[in-house]
């Protein structure tokens, strides 16, 4: 089953935005497989966004994601990865569709509410980044007959 990381930025969570995002993918028919609310350390934030190192704004970003507490998450679903980004909304929230999360509940880039991993590598690894492979569940259910 595919799996993809998403994390509440620090603004959703002050915002409190954190069960109105779990909620739009349990209600799509993912599944949770982990969480938890943590502070990002500043090593573990420079390695999450290692590809934008040397942007102009990696240093801001750093300080963003590290500012006050976030939401981890690993999903699981058919197509998570890529139908979560589209859930998530463009990048900049004023492109972001209406509906999407960043169109509904973000103004500004730098702070935009929501990150998810962008392909299955980026998934593998900022799960890799972020869980043990123990704080993942198992479910003995059946997966939902009436999506699958
Ligand atoms: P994320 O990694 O956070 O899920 O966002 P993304 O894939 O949609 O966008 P990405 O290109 O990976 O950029 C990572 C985060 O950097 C901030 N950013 N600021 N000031 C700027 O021009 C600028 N560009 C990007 C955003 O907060 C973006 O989410
Ligand atoms: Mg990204």
């Amino acid at each position: 089953m595919e799996k993809t990381f998403l994390m509440v930025k620090p603004d959703g969570v002050q915002r409190n935005l954190v069960g109105e995002i779990v909620a739009r993918f349990e209600k799509k028919g993912f599944q949770l497989a982990g969480a938890k609310l943590m502070n990002i350390p500043t090593e573990l934030a420079e390695e999450h966004y290692g590809e934008h190192k040397e942007r102009p704004f990696f240093g801001e970003l750093v300080d963003f994601i590290t500012s006050g507490p976030v939401f981890a998450m690993v999903w699981q679903g058919e197509n998570v990865i890529a139908t979560a980004r589209n859930m998530m909304g463009a990048t900049n929230p004023k492109d972001s569709a209406p509906g999407s999360i960043r169109g509904e509940f973000g103004l500004t880039v730098g702070k935009n509410v929501i990150h998810g991993s962008d392909s299955p590598e980026s998934a593998e690894r900022e799960i890799g980044l972020f869980f043990k492979p123990e704080e993942l569940v198992q479910y003995n259910k059946l997966m939902n007959e009436w999506i699958y």
